[in-house]
C-alpha cells in the first residue's frame, strides 16, 4: 500500500482500499480519489490541507462538520440535494495529522455527478445559480456567530491593495507591458475598492454564512437530470457577505474562455450567463434578500473579479507563494485575464444593472 493510501484507510472502517489517485485541479489543496472494494461506497476524497493558507485547518473543519451537519438536519428526503458528510478517524478526529505536520481530511463522494470547469448551455448557468441559491438558502438560518474565521481578511478588498502595496515596494519583477498594464489598472481602480466594506460598516450589508469560492467547478450537477445537486469545496464557508459569493460565482462562469485562458485579450463577461445565473439563484436566495443586497449586486461582481486579479498580480510580484503555477508567469496572466473581464463587466455596466433590475 501506498502511503497515501495508509492515510486513506484511517477514515475508512469498512472498506478496504482498493486505488488512491490525485484528482482535480484545485489552486490549494491537493485532492486524492480514493476507490475501495465497497459495491455501495466506492469512493471517497481525501485532501491535503495547504496549512500555509489555512492557518488553522481545525477551524476549517470545525465548520465544515457544522455546516453539512445543518445542512443534513434540515434536508428532506425529497429535496434532490446533496451534501458530503466528513470522515472520522478511529479516535473521533475529523483530521489525520501526519509525522510531517501535514494535515488530511477524508470526505464523501457526491456519486453519480458532473463537475465542469465552463458554462455548457443557459440552462446549466440557470442551474449554477441555481445550487448557490441553494446553498445559501440552507445555510442562512446558521448564526454567523457560530462559524470561525478561518481566513482572516479573505475577501476583504481593501487588505489586499495594502498587500499588493507592500509586496510591490520589494518586489525584484522586472517593468513590461503587461506588468506597467496590471499597475495602471490597479492604480485607476483605488477608488472603487472600499465599496462593499464601506457599505458593511454603515450597516447596509450584513454578515451571512458564505461559501467563500463558489466557483463553476465547486457546483455539483446530477449527471442525469443536470440539475445542481451539491456544493463541495467547504474550506471557505465563514461569516461574508453573500456578494463576496455572487460576485465570485458570475466572474467565473461568465468568462466563456474560463480563468486558465492564455488568450487574455479576447476575455468577455457573457450577461446572457449572468442573466440565467442570477434567475436561477433568485428562484431560491429571493426570500432572504434585501433591497441593499440587489444595490450592490453589481459591485460585488465588479469588485471580485477585480480583487482576484489583485492577488493572482500580488502573488506573482511575490514569486508564487500562494496559487499553484505551472509556470512562472502563470499567475501574471491569470491576472490580466481577471483584469479583462472587469473590464468588460464596467463596459457592461447599464445592462448588467438591467438584468438584476429584471
Ligand atoms: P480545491 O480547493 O483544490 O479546489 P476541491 O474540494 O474543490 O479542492 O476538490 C477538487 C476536485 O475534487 C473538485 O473539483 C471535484 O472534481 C472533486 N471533488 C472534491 N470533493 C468532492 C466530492 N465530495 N464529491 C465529488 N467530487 C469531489
Ligand atoms: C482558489 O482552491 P480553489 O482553486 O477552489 C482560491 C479562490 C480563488 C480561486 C481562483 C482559499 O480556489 O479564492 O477564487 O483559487 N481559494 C483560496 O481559481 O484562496
Ligand atoms: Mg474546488
Amino acid at each position: 500500500m501506498s502511503e497515501i493510501a495508509v492515510i486513506a484507510q484511517l477514515f475508512l472502517s469498512q472498506e478496504t482500499i482498493t486505488n488512491v489517485k490525485e484528482y482535480g485541479s484545485g489552486n490549494i489543496n491537493q485532492t486524492f480519489l480514493v476507490t475501495t472494494d465497497s459495491p455501495t461506497e466506492s469512493y471517497y476524497i481525501l485532501q491535503k490541507i495547504n496549512t500555509q493558507v489555512f492557518p488553522n485547518p481545525e477551524l476549517v473543519m470545525d465548520n465544515i462538520c457544522l455546516v453539512t451537519n445543518h445542512i443534513k438536519n434540515k434536508l428532506s428526503v425529497k429535496q434532490p440535494w446533496e451534501i458530503s458528510r466528513v470522515l472520522f478517524t478511529k479516535d473521533q478526529k475529523h483530521h489525520y495529522r501526519d509525522e510531517q505536520d501535514n494535515f488530511w481530511r477524508g470526505i464523501t463522494f457526491i456519486d453519480n455527478s458532473l463537475c465542469l470547469e465552463k458554462v455548457e448551455s443557459l440552462s446549466h448557468a440557470k442551474q449554477i445559480g441555481y445550487g448557490l441559491g441553494t446553498f445559501h438558502n440552507l445555510i442562512s438560518d446558521l448564526p454567523v456567530t457560530k462559524l470561525g474565521d478561518t481566513l482572516p481578511g479573505f475577501h476583504i478588498t481593501p487588505n489586499y491593495l495594502q498587500n499588493y502595496y507592500r509586496i510591490e515596494n520589494n518586489s525584484a519583477i522586472n517593468s513590461s507591458i503587461e506588468v506597467d498594464y496590471a499597475k495602471n489598472f490597479i492604480q485607476a481602480r483605488v477608488n472603487f475598492i472600499e465599496i462593499l466594506e464601506t457599505a458593511k460598516e454603515q450597516g447596509l450589508l450584513r454578515l451571512l454564512p458564505i461559501h467563500g469560492d463558489p466557483k463553476i467547478n465547486n457546483i455539483l450537477l446530477d449527471r442525469d437530470s443536470k440539475n445542481a445537486i451539491s456544493m463541495i469545496d467547504l474550506d471557505t464557508v465563514k461569516p461574508g457577505l453573500i456578494h463576496y459569493d455572487i460576485g465570485d460565482c458570475l466572474r467565473s462562469a461568465c468568462n466563456t474562455l474560463g480563468e486558465e485562458t492564455s488568450n487574455w485579450e479576447q476575455v468577455k463577461f457573457d450577461t446572457e450567463i449572468a442573466r440565467a445565473i442570477l434567475q436561477g439563484y433568485l428562484t431560491v436566495a429571493q426570500e432572504f434578500l434585501t433591497d441593499y443586497d440587489y444595490q450592490y449586486f453589481y459591485d460585488g461582481i465588479r469588485l471580485i473579479a477585480f480583487e482576484l486579479g489583485l492577488r493572482f498580480f500580488t502573488d506573482y510580484l511575490a514569486g508564487n507563494v500562494y496559487f499553484k503555477t505551472n509556470y512562472s508567469e502563470h499567475n501574471l496572466i491569470r491576472a490580466l485575464v481577471q483584469f479583462k473581464l472587469t473590464e468588460s463587466i464596467e463596459n457592461q455596466e447599464d445592462i448588467i444593472k438591467k438584468i438584476i433590475l429584471s
